[in-house]
Formats: C-alpha cells, sequence, structure tokens
C-alpha cells in the first residue's frame, strides 16, 4: 500500500475536503482518503491501478490541485 501526503492550497473548509475525499474515492485503486482543513492537506491510501500521477491529476480537475 501506498501512503502519500498532499498538500492543497485551495483547502478552505471541510466540504472541500469532502468533495476531494468523494473524487478521489472514485479513482480504482484508492480506498481511503483523509483530509485536514486547518492543514489544507490530505492524506491519501491507494495501490495499484491507481497512480500518484492519476491522483495528482483528478485533483487539478477539480480544481484543487497539489502544491510540489
Ligand atoms: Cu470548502
Amino acid at each position: 500500500m501506498e501512503k502519500t501526503k498532499l498538500s492543497i492550497p485551495n483547502i478552505s473548509c471541510g466540504h472541500c475536503v469532502m468533495a476531494i475525499k468523494r473524487e478521489l474515492r472514485e479513482i480504482a485503486g484508492v480506498f481511503n482518503v483523509e483530509g485536514d482543513p486547518q492543514k489544507k492537506e490530505i492524506t491519501v491510501d491507494w495501490n495499484q491501478p491507481a497512480t500518484l500521477e492519476k491522483i495528482r491529476a483528478t485533483l487539478k480537475e477539480i480544481n484543487y490541485p497539489a502544491a510540489g
């Protein structure tokens, strides 16, 4: 299992985290997403066939691009 922490500057509240969770969980291989609105961070637990590229691309699509 991969555990990836990402900084998402566009997160402003808990609804943002919920929207991100909903979208990322639709990616095959992503099985858990946790988020912290204060820190503007999410942690994604994933396996293949998910990839970090796919996760980052989805975040960009929904207007919550990851920093770095
Ligand atoms: Cu929000």
